[in-house]
């Protein structure tokens, strides 16, 4: 892995400078080896960022049009997609996820600057009829200073949701990166400032959650914190938020379930029903944990995922096997102490961990498991892990009812020949996104993305983003 930067730096008003907090070492998923020292920033960082902020709204990125920020943000994205390989390899190195996925997260990057750099001048506001005499119209306007806290599973995607459309929009942003994984962040705002976005426009501060991110959740010269994580933290942003009046968009990940009827085309379905629970070693927002399947072809679909899983291998990054490490030992252990929740013979299927991966890799099998009722744990708690678990059930309206019983709402998919059912349940699923006959369309750099209950609230991705990353302002002009 080649860093053309230094990561034990922070990004700051568009220069390189050691973090007030010193620094912290960071491990390579596959191996446990140590592979930098990362800065370690802290509230008098985050304050810096602030006010480094705040000066661009003043200055050159305040003042420019919307097309010169569309502009920017395709050159960073022209710059990303001629990088790609680089980024590919350093996402391999700091998140453990196989090189194919990784490449594929910055390709994401990519195309998320460019839709964003794309949309920047297409957001208009309206006119409004109103009373005679007047001429109203809506002005859509930036947040200001928007914070950006930013997990460990997908840096690149998030940062290309989040950061791409607040800077579309005219904010000006502080970003967060998670402390497991910062080293694609601080990638992206070099490639940023080579594509000459003002100083300021983006600042990137690295650190623990409970001292740069507390300390950027409680600032108040933030004025919009976008937020993804696990609902713990997401409840301590929001409450942190709430006393500064700040509005908030919370992704918080789930327990998103697909529906696989009798009358579903099973060969175009398998693929997407053992991948989405498996990729990115299940360390993925929108992971489909839950199976759920109509009774009279259980034990066909049980049959064929438990052959899926048997050939499933895993492995260092670096091997671009089915699946990598997960990030840490923290979360084997979280994930391991969810597995020892089911019996022997609840668990169906594992895959294979290489005999020559790494001893210091946090290395887990993925695993089906079935006959569990949908009321277990495994069956309504984020995971967070290559964990599946099949569910029956017995017609449309006990897999709804199965499928909206979580705290969590943010994915769900209906494999189904039947366009009524399919427009049924698009509507009674409790989710923020429903794909029939396919899960997650490619990533969806353009599809609306969030969730409902305990998955969060509002939208990111798409040009509803750009609606989320600025504020709406109604103008009433008398003229008689
Ligand atoms: O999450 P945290 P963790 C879920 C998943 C996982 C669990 C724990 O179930 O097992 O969360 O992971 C920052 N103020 N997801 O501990 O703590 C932190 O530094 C402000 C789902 O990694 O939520 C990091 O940048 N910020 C998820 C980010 O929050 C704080 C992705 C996420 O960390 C903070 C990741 C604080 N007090 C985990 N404490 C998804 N939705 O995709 C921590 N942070």
């Amino acid at each position: 892995m080649q860093l053309w930067f230094d990561p034990s730096l922070v990004f700051v008003g568009g220069a390189w400078r050691s973090a007030k907090g010193g620094t912290l070492p960071v491990q390579d998923p596959s191996n446990g080896d140590t592979i930098a020292q990362i800065a370690r920033g802290n509230a008098d960082d985050i304050a810096d960022a602030v006010v480094a902020a705040e000066t661009a709204l003043q200055g050159d990125w305040g003042r420019m049009t919307a097309t010169e920020r569309g502009r920017i943000l395709t050159r960073i994205g022209q710059l990303v997609a001629e990088r790609v390989d680089d980024l590919a390899l350093i996402e391999a190195t700091d998140v453990g996820k196989p090189l194919t996925q990784a490449r594929a997260d910055a390709v994401a990057l990519a195309r998320y600057m460019e839709f964003y750099g794309g949309a920047a001048d297409k957001v208009m506001g309206e006119t409004l009829p109103y009373l005679d005499g007047f001429t109203v119209y809506t002005l859509r306007q930036p947040h200001g200073v928007t914070g950006h806290i930013v997990p460990w599973n997908y840096p690149m995607q998030i940062i290309g949701r989040s950061v791409g459309a607040a800077l579309a929009m005219g904010n000006a942003c502080v970003l967060k990166p998670a402390e497991e994984a910062c080293l694609t962040a601080l990638a992206f705002a070099d490639l940023a400032r080579q594509a000459g976005l003002p100083d300021g426009a983006l600042n990137v501060v690295p650190g623990l959650g409970a001292e740069a991110g507390a300390a950027l959740t409680t600032h108040p010269g933030i004025h919009h914190i976008s937020f993804t994580g696990s609902v713990a933290t997401g409840r301590m942003v929001q409450t942190a938020a709430a006393q500064n009046v700040v509005p908030v968009t919370l992704e918080l990940g789930g327990k998103s379930p697909q529906l696989v009827f009798a009358d579903a085309d099973l060969d175009r379905a398998l693929p997407f029903l053992v991948n989405a629970g498996i990729q990115n070693a299940g360390q993925t927002c929108s992971a489909s944990s839950r199976i759920l399947v109509e009774q009279s072809i259980f034990d066909q679909v049980a049959d064929r995922m438990a052959t899926a899983y048997r050939a499933l291998r895993v492995g260092p990054a670096k091997d671009d096997l089915n699946l990598g490490p997960l990030i840490s030992a923290r979360q084997k252990q979280i994930v391991s102490g969810f597995l020892n929740l089911a019996s022997a013979d609840q668990v169906i299927a594992q895959g294979t961990i290489a005999p020559d991966a790494p001893a210091g890799g946090h290395y887990i099998a993925p695993t089906l498991i079935s006959g569990l009722g949908p009321d277990h744990r495994l069956a309504q708690d984020e995971i967070f892990g290559p964990v599946q678990v099949l569910i029956p059930f017995k017609d449309e309206a006990d897999a709804l009812r199965i499928a909206n019983g979580t705290a969590y709402g943010l994915v769900a998919s209906v494999w189904s020949a039947d366009g009524g059912r399919q427009m049924r349940l698009a509507k009674g699923l409790r989710a923020g996104q429903v794909f029939l006959n396919n899960y997650g369309a490619g990533g969806g750099v353009e599809l609306p993305f969030g969730g409902v209950g305990h998955s969060g609230h509002g939208r990111e991705k798409g040009f509803a983003a750009l609606y989320g990353f600025s504020t709406l302002k109604t103008v009433a002009a008398w003229h008689g």
